[in-house]
């Protein structure tokens, strides 16, 4: 409670994997005050710039408030009963393989499991996949393998204990920054090492004691080394291996593999074996650097390989932990939600199994065969094999690659379903159907994180318009299809004590996913579940696993795979000379529908952008700030050139953010490949081969703006602000009449406008005011503009009067682009503050300007501006 008098309320934050606690008190006017929960066991009150921005995300401006059809506002009635006559209909005339449901690892799991049940018990095919076969189906595929089940044996109380943390793959102090910092704490508390394996440098490696940048794909290569080392150096465990199967196979495996595809030098990769090789504590924690690979399950293996060989597993400080990116990735994985598993970590190739779910859903029949996965699954829309889709919680149309392929199989599918919180989607603007969904802060249930704890998301705001909870929508679209007794739910309590029945009867089939303990909670024990690891059963609360030597393959005993290197799907080529890698920025969240629309977290990195080797960008006549035109057989993006080495020669990175509605043409998806890990189906995101040239504009623009502004320019990326909106530009169209140009992108025809044009150098700097207050301004020139962009960013809704110079006055001392985003301090002003004060260390930033203070993820750039003061002082 506090002066309010509105009490604060737990739940769980909607983004990352690490699954943080928050404590949320709405202000009474649709807003939301957040704070870390200090009793979560995740976070301790900790939250990172997303988490910590939740309360700027929940505004209805966006969203979607009345279910439509093909364009129209309808009613419920409306829509349900189409979506259920479509698909019954679909059914009876083409077989239940003809619908597909694909779904997102940010389902709560009483949504996950409703779906699950809709698609494989009652509709008959295993056509649900997820988002997360883009995510973590590697990881799945090599935990089955391994240890035949998908089980994840790591905990976060690992990394306070290990004395060696190995981050394959993972940018943790962007992506998990909250375990990142808990990371930093153990190692100033007991000197944990850390070391990085990465292509690229990444923030994470700011902490750490070794980076590997070995080349993109060669992590099997590099592990199965280990291995061999541990061997030579007898830093084995005889016992433990006793507990596997397959060591010989798979040490004559790693014996056979060259460490030349790394590119890393021998005392590099020394080095790393020697820090396994003398620590006993080691977690080696892995991503997508691991997973969205075309030898992801190999890598996964390679890595449990090393750990299985050693023992190194199931104990306090030890063990692999691959990190879920979405808040519910787990969860997922737990009802069964992809397209190859069923539910409670249940095979659907055991007919026992398959019986048990049957009967316990009192289903017509389980399919006995997969599903089509993510890739394969539009394949089919695209072909029509598929003619009734159903998207739910996920941006495809964005995030799948060969994503104009995608996008196009969407528009043309036949009847495509989409349940959102917003209409503004790429995927949402393609259906016949788009129904408003109830958002996080909205609705009841639970997600599972990164280490198996089970958390509550808890209502405190109540649905807007017409938004229904996605358990509630697929629920009545089952009724309506005729399974009235199935999908009789109530509420998500009734929902999780169905599932955790169910998880016993996976129990007694010795499955490892059992939460029965829940399944007789009453709503109100529902309504105040603390957070809990499972297994939760009568005789065991949230224990370890494989600390015993006990695994789930039939014998117990786990699987040691022989794999070997096998390089990216895509080769480089003189056509194609640059191997494209994807991922994250610290801000923002996917596609950006969230976090995008906070101007906090956009005004980190407000544009997509390539990172860029200066010996690259110089070859190709690149300069900063220039833009570049990136394009592979599938598609082609422009993006701005960041010169950077943090990527090595020959190798580009970009976000994977922006969209159609952010900036059209830096889809990056559209580049990327459709390859998939043959084992796992999971994409290869991290390795496509690109051309990259400088795009020359014939005029380059920025332009601020109280409301949103029409764009249609050749290039334009368009973000929140804290006075409105501000957007970078650029044509290969002249443009004649820069003052109706103006007037048109800040629908403005009548504003009073003030302006200096200079038509044949095709400079223009345009301002529009009404009532006295700057409503947008537009600055063009023939190269990129120069313009102090956080300043003019302030300025809508002022009367701006100097707005036509481009920057303060000469006294005026602007911060600059935003580091730390928890706290607004911006580069400028963290700079000055070093200069004037002789601030030497980012503690002392923090506490004379508190940057860095609160979640700690801007605590890298700002050691790296550090640093660059140094390098310059020292050249002087
Ligand atoms: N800020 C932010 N945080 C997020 C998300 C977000 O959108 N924004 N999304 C969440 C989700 S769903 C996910 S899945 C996670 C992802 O979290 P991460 O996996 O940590 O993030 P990525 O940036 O996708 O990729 C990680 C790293 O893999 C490296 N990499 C590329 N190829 C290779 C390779 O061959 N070998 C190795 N060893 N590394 C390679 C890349 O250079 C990159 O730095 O983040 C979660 N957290
Ligand atoms: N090139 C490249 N591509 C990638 C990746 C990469 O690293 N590189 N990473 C991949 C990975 S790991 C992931 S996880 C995916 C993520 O990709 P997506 O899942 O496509 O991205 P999101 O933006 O998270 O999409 C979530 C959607 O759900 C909506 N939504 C929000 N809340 C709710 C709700 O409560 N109910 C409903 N029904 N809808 C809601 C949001 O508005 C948004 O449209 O991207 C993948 N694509
Ligand atoms: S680390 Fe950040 S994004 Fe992830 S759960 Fe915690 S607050 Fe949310
Ligand atoms: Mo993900």
């Amino acid at each position: 409670m506090d002066g309010t008098g509105l009490p604060e309320t737990r739940s769980t934050c909607p983004y990352c994997g690490v699954g943080c606690g928050v404590l949320l008190r709405p202000d009474g006017h649709g807003g939301l005050d957040v704070r870390g929960d200090p009793a979560h066991p995740a976070n301790f009150g900790r939250l990172c710039s997303k988490g910590a921005a939740l309360g700027e995300t929940v505004g209805l401006e966006q969203r979607l408030l009345t279910p439509r059809v093909n364009g129209q506002d309808v009613g419920w009635d409306t829509a349900l009963q189409q979506v259920a006559d479509r698909f019954t209909q679909t059914i009876a005339e083409h077989g239940p393989d003809g619908a597909a449901f694909y779904v997102s690892g940010q389902l709560l799991t009483e949504d996950y499991y409703v779906a699950n049940k809709l698609m494989k018990g009652f509709i008959g095919s295993a056509n649900i996949d997820t988002n997360s076969r883009l995510c973590m189906a590697s990881s799945v595929a090599g935990h089955k393998r391994a240890f035949g089940s998908d089980t994840v044996p790591g905990t976060y109380e690992d990394l306070d204990e290990a004395d060696l943390v190995v981050l394959v793959g993972s940018n943790l102090a962007w992506c998990h920054p909250v375990l990142y910092q808990r990371l930093l704490a153990a190692r100033a508390a007991r000197g944990t090492k850390i070391v990085v394996i990465d292509p690229r440098r990444t923030a994470s490696c700011d902490g750490a004691d070794l980076h590997l940048a070995l080349q993109p794909g060669s992590d099997v290569a590099l592990f199965n080394r280990l291995l061999v080392t541990l061997h030579e150096g007898g830093a084995l465990d005889k016992a433990f291996i006793d507990r596997t199967h397959g060591f010989d196979a798979t040490l004559r495996a790693a014996q056979s593999d060259s460490v030349a595809p790394t590119g890393l030098t021998e005392a590099e990769i020394a080095a790393f074996c020697a820090l396994w090789m003398r620590t006993d504590k080691v977690v080696t924690i892995y991503s997508q650097g691991v997973n969205q690979s075309t030898s992801g399950s190999d890598k996964v293996n390679a890595i449990l390989n090393c750990h299985l060989a050693t023992g190194r597993i199931g104990t306090p400080g030890c063990g692999p932990l691959s990190v879920t990116g979405q808040p519910n990735a787990m969860g997922g994985r737990e009802v069964g939600g992809l397209a190859n598993m069923l539910a409670c970590h249940m095979d659907l190739e055991n007919a026992d199994h398959r019986a048990a779910v049957r009967d316990f859903w009192g289903a017509p029949a389980v399919p006995d065969a997969p599903g089509l996965k993510a890739v394969d699954m539009f394949r089919a829309v695209a072909d029509g094999r598929i003619k009734a889709l159903w998207i739910i919680h996920t941006n495809p149309a964005v995030s799948m690659p060969e994503a104009d392929a995608v996008r196009d199989a969407i528009a043309a599918c036949p009847f495509t379903v989409v349940s959102d919180i917003t209409a503004h989607t790429d995927t949402a603007r393609l259906a016949e159907v788009v129904l408003p969904a109830t958002a996080w802060a909205e609705k009841e249930g639970t997600v599972t994180n990164s280490d198996r704890t089970i958390s509550r998301q808890r209502r405190v705001l109540p649905a807007p318009g017409d938004a229904r909870d996605d358990w509630d929508i697929l629920s009545e679209v089952g009724r309506r299809m005729g399974f009235a007794k199935a999908f009789d739910y109530a509420n998500a309590a009734e929902i999780l004590r169905e599932y955790a029945t169910l998880s016993g009867i996976a129990g007694q089939f010795g499955r490892d996913f059992d939460i029965s303990g829940l399944a007789d909670l009453s709503d109100g024990e529902y309504a105040d579940l603390s957070p809990q690891r499972w297994p939760i059963t009568p005789a065991c609360q949230g224990g370890r696993f494989f600390a015993d030597g006990q695994f789930f393959h039939p014998d117990g005993k786990a699987r040691m795979l022989p794999v070997t290197w096998t390089p990216p799907a895509a080769k480089a080529s003189p056509r194609f000379p640059f191997r494209l890698n994807t991922g994250r920025v610290r801000d923002q969240w996917h596609t950006m529908t969230r976090s995008g629309l906070s101007p906090r977290l956009s005004a980190h990195l407000a544009e997509p952008f390539l990172d860029i080797h200066p010996d690259d960008a110089m070859a190709h006549g690149i300069s900063a700030a220039d833009l570049v035109q990136v394009s592979s057989t599938t598609g082609t993006a422009i993006l701005r050139a960041r010169i950077t080495d943090a990527v090595q020669r020959a190798q580009v990175f970009a976000p994977m953010h922006w969209t159609g509605e952010t900036a059209p043409a830096a889809r990056i998806d559209a580049l990327v490949a459709a390859v998939c890990d043959p084992v796992s189906g999971q994409p290869e995101s991290k390795a496509s081969v690109v051309a990259v040239a400088r795009y020359d504009a014939a005029w380059y623009g920025f332009a601020v703006s109280r409301q949103a502004m029409v764009l249609d320019t050749d290039y334009w990326a368009l973000a929140r602000a804290a006075q409105g909106y501000r957007a970078e530009l650029a044509s290969r169209t002249h443009i004649a009449d820069w003052e109706a140009e103006a007037r048109r992108m800040f629908d403005a025809p009548n504003a009073h406008l003030s302006s200096v044009i200079d038509t044949k150098r095709g400079v223009a700097r345009i301002a529009v005011h009404a009532d006295g207050t700057l409503i947008g301004a537009l600055f063009a020139s023939p190269d990129p503009v120069a313009v102090v962009r956080d300043y003019l960013a302030d300025l809508p809704g002022t009367d701006a009067p100097g707005v036509l110079l481009g920057r303060p006055a000469a006294d005026v001392p602007t911060p600059g682009p935003t580091l730390c985003s928890c706290f607004g301090v911006g580069i400028n002003t963290i700079l000055s503050a070093i200069e004037t004060q002789g601030l030497m260390s980012v503690e002392a930033i923090g506490a004379a300007l508190g940057a860095g203070t609160n979640c700690g993820s801007c605590r890298p750039e700002i050691a790296e501006l550090l640093q660059s003061v140094r390098i310059r002082e020292a050249a002087e």
